[in-house]
């Protein structure tokens, strides 16, 4: 006998309310169950780790309801589904912003009080997953909450890392690097889904063989297979009920291989097999290392895009389609060219495993990529060795060079007898040793190439893919860049956010343009005193940081002039340097000198392998050791290096900031997104006319941004001339002055040698031109003094900042990839039960 229906609902509500319940008593009691029956603890033994898990499950609970919903929206409706394809998340801690984005942060505060907890408290444990190197990751992470919350179907697919970014200790002013153990307190935010595991082949060859149908066909027989499982990761929209799913692969081994090779008794083959399977998806490489020899992480390319697009081919099948219209029901775009053997992949699943016809899996591969470049740098650029490649894709490079032939048939045609052109073009580098060229690759296989601000799109255009851009214009577009506003706004810097929206109510939030509408409050001293308190409270929380992490004492009353982001040679932290031995020597010439106080604050990682970016952060931290000890400077200059930059502490910087510090050499940051980040949150920019920094200045206005150095074509045109740092080192006495210090081993106990390669470098070479921005820096940095004295005039210049950025919120890009590249549009969910995000 089946139950009265009327109990049957009550039960069920009674469920539901217990899982998805927003009362605080709910809260409280959802807290305590998961204390008891997940973590198995009871409160008189529970760590504070055990209630942030505790708390994470509950909030899990919350967005489980809505996570099933799309997921079984987008199934039935067979909707066109973005995969987001990147080698990088860097995703930051969920929790607070999960909070955020269903709207319930207030609601668990008070539960979480009431069970004697802090909130904060609890946030601040979450071990934030570092899947990334920086902007690149970050940028994949601030779309994937656009695209929620702009109810945009998509899946982010990525590589689960089990070791993130490592993490950075300095020690005597020296970058250490300490393994990322991310998951080892485990992950409550992720679902492991075994039931949709792939295989993924290595190595081994290729033969050929003829069908029943007499058709000629080519299978790949592997040396090895690897399995691949998804662990699938809810990514909530902003008060909408769309949660999209981030899905990183694993590698483990595939049993029946290893228990063909145990059976014929090779049992230390197959656990040296199970030990390289499961290696493939160990750690995460940092960028800035050449890729020589880097056989792995070609291995965990393939092998996170061949489980994704069999993943995809999967979902496609099942409900109900043929391959033939794949492309418009998958757009997937590669983010750098990471993932771009997915063009080749694409192309042997539909014409060795699907049989499709050559010209037919040609059209759907090209119709389905769009590939974004985000870097000029030449040693950025992913070539493999021939005979590497060969080896482990022995498949795919037979079909790289069936496209190359038929490409550079096209190219003949258009350039006959132009062999200069085919060699320039050709996805095989044949000038020396042979090499793959991927980016060529992934040019080739996508209708569209696009770059990540206007200046950089068009510097593609002219040089990196320059012959590209002759042969098919029509496939070049740009997407600036740009950040989610939730992040990087309501949950970094709830302060000004509350006061912005006590202004304009709460739409910015979902349309960063109406930030617009405080310029109507500029001349409201009231506002801008207001404006002021904030960021001073900010500041004062940030200090305390310092002091509690460093031991060293900044006003929250000085200028804090702030340059965080990985430490590269073309990001020129050592530049800002010289600004400050500069400003050191004036003060120490003349002790009495009236100067703007300044807190100078730096993060970053720098590669392991990276000796010259190791020894900017070494010097920094020298100079720092120096000035802030030096009672004839006192408080108005104080040197920082923050350790172990990532998000969570970007979270802390980025509101805190006065003056934000974006000089690289100009031509060289493809676009950053710090800057935005920085803009956003009411900070100053000095900057180059380099990548987004020219489209925040003009969005912002000129008079309200710090614009210094040479431009471009400028460079190009010293380049030209032969430029000499010599010229500039012996003309110009400051900058002798601070080079000499460096050099004279004032900074480094007597050590002169010690950063003798930096600074040698700089003279004999200067590759980014410091020498040559270093006085119109100078000069700008005194403009920015002088403009701090005058606060009203600060305040109106930071509220007009803040006023401005709506063209950075990462819902402005995604709009831009969904009408340009993707051809997709919103499908929002209804929640089919009585569960709703309000707002
Ligand atoms: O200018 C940034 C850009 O804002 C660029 O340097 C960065 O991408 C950001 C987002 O578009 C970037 N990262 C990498 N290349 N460009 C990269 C290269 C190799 C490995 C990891 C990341």
């Amino acid at each position: 006998m089946n139950p009265p229906l009327n109990q049957m609902l009550q039960s069920q509500i009674q469920i539901e309310d217990d899982r998805t319940g927003l009362s605080i008593e709910t809260l409280r009691r959802a807290i305590a169950d998961n204390l008891f029956y997940i973590q198995g603890k009871f409160p008189a033994i529970a760590t504070k780790h055990d209630y942030y898990m505790a708390l994470a499950y509950t909030v899990r609970d919350r967005l489980l309801h809505r996570w099933l919903n799309t997921l079984e929206v987008y199934l039935k409706q067979d909707v066109k589904l973005v995969c987001y394809l990147s080698a990088e998340y860097l995703v930051g801690p969920h929790l607070v912003n999960n909070l955020i984005n269903l709207g319930i942060y207030e609601q668990i505060r008070q539960a979480v009080e009431e069970s004697g907890l802090n909130l904060q408290q609890l946030i601040n444990t979450e071990e934030e997953p570092g899947l990334g190197n920086g902007g690149l990751g970050r940028l994949a992470s601030c779309y994937m909450d656009s695209l929620a919350s702009l109810e945009i179907p998509a899946i982010g697919y990525g590589i689960r890392y089990e070791f993130g970014i490592f993490d950075q200790e300095i020690k005597d002013g020296w970058q250490v690097e300490i393994t990322d153990k991310w998951l080892q307190d485990g992950n409550p935010w992720e679902i492991a889904r075994p039931e949709a595991a792939v295989s993924v082949k290595f190595g081994g060859h290729t033969e050929s063989y003829l069908d029943d149908q007499g058709n000629y066909r080519v299978r790949w027989l592997p040396e090895y297979i690897v399995k691949g499982i998804p662990y699938d990761t809810p990514i909530l929209g902003y008060k909408v009920n769309t949660a999209n799913s981030m899905r990183l692969w694993t590698s483990e081994a595939c049993e029946s291989f290893d228990f063909q090779r145990f059976n014929v008794g090779d049992y230390y083959g197959a656990v040296d097999r199970k030990v390289f399977s499961e290696n493939l998806t160990k750690v995460l490489y940092p960028n800035d290392e050449p890729i020589k020899g880097k056989e792995l992480r070609l291995q965990q390319q393939y092998f996170f895009v061949s489980c994704s697009l069999q993943d995809m081919i999967r979902i496609h099948l099942n409900e109900g389609n043929t391959l033939d219209n794949f492309a418009e029901k998958f757009a997937v775009q590669l983010n750098d060219t990471h993932p771009s053997i997915g063009v080749a992949e694409l192309m042997r699943l539909l014409i060795d495993v699907h049989y499709y016809p050559w010209e037919k899996a040609w059209e759907i591969t090209e119709k389905t990529f769009g590939f974004t470049n985000h870097t000029l740098l030449p040693e950025a650029l992913e070539r493999w060795p021939l005979g590497l490649f060969g080896h482990l894709l022995p498949r795919h490079l037979e079909i790289i060079y069936e496209i190359n032939k038929r490409f550079l048939d096209q190219v003949r045609l258009k350039y006959p007898g132009n062999n200069e052109k085919l060699s320039s073009l050709s996805l095989i580098d044949e000038r020396g040793d042979k090499y793959v060229r991927m980016a060529h690759l992934a040019c080739v296989g996508s209708h569209k190439i696009n770059g990540v601000a206007q200046l950089h799109s068009e510097l593609l255009k002219k040089t990196l893919l320059k012959d590209f851009y002759e042969l098919l214009p029509e496939k070049f577009t740009n997407v600036t860049n740009g950040v989610t506003p939730r992040r990087w706004m309501v949950v970094s810097n709830p302060e000004l956010s509350q006061l912005i929206s006590s202004k304009i109510g709460e739409n910015w939030i979902k349309n960063l343009d109406e930030l617009r509408k405080l310029e109507g409050f500029i001349d409201d001293g009231g506002f801008r005193q207001q404006w002021r308190e904030v960021k001073r409270k900010v500041k004062q929380d940030l200090a305390q940081y310092i002091h509690d992490k460093l031991g060293i004492i900044v006003s929250p009353d000085s200028l804090f002039d702030v340059q965080v982001k990985r430490l590269h040679e073309y990001k020129r932290q050592h530049l800002n340097v010289l600004h400050i031995i500069t400003l050191y020597n004036r003060i120490k010439q003349n002790p009495n000198l009236d100067i703007t106080p300044r807190t100078f604050i730096f993060g970053g990682k720098a590669a392991p392998g990276y000796h010259q970016a190791k020894l900017i952060i070494k010097l920094i931290n020298s100079v720092g050791d120096i000035v802030n000890h030096d009672p004839e400077i006192g408080e108005r200059l104080k040197v920082v290096f923050l350790p172990d930059y990532n998000v969570t502490l970007g979270q802390r910087v980025y509101p805190a900031a006065d003056l934000s510090e974006q000089i690289s050499t100009a031509g060289k940051e493809a676009s950053g997104t710090g800057n935005m980040k920085f803009s956003l949150n009411g900070a100053l920019t000095i900057g180059t006319f380099d990548g987004a920094n020219i489209e925040i200045r003009e969005e912002v206005g000129e008079e309200n941004f710090f614009l210094f150095g040479l431009k471009t074509e400028e460079i190009d045109q010293l380049r030209a001339q032969g430029y000499n740092p010599q010229d500039y080192y012996n003309s110009n006495p400051e900058l002798k002055a601070a080079i000499d210090l460096i050099n004279s081993g004032f900074f480094s106990h007597g050590d002169g040698g010690l950063f003798q390669l930096l600074i040698n470098s700089l003279l004999y070479l200067d590759h980014y031109l410091l020498f040559a921005d270093y006085q119109s820096y100078l000069d700008c940095q005194e403009r920015v003094s002088q403009a701090y004295k005058d606060q009203e005039h600060w305040t109106r210049m930071s509220i007009l900042n803040t006023a401005r950025m709506g063209k950075f919120s990462s819902d402005r890009s995604i709009r831009e990839y969904c009408d340009k590249i993707w051809n997709t549009s919103p499908v929002p969910i209804q929640m089919k039960d009585y569960v709703q995000a309000d707002g």
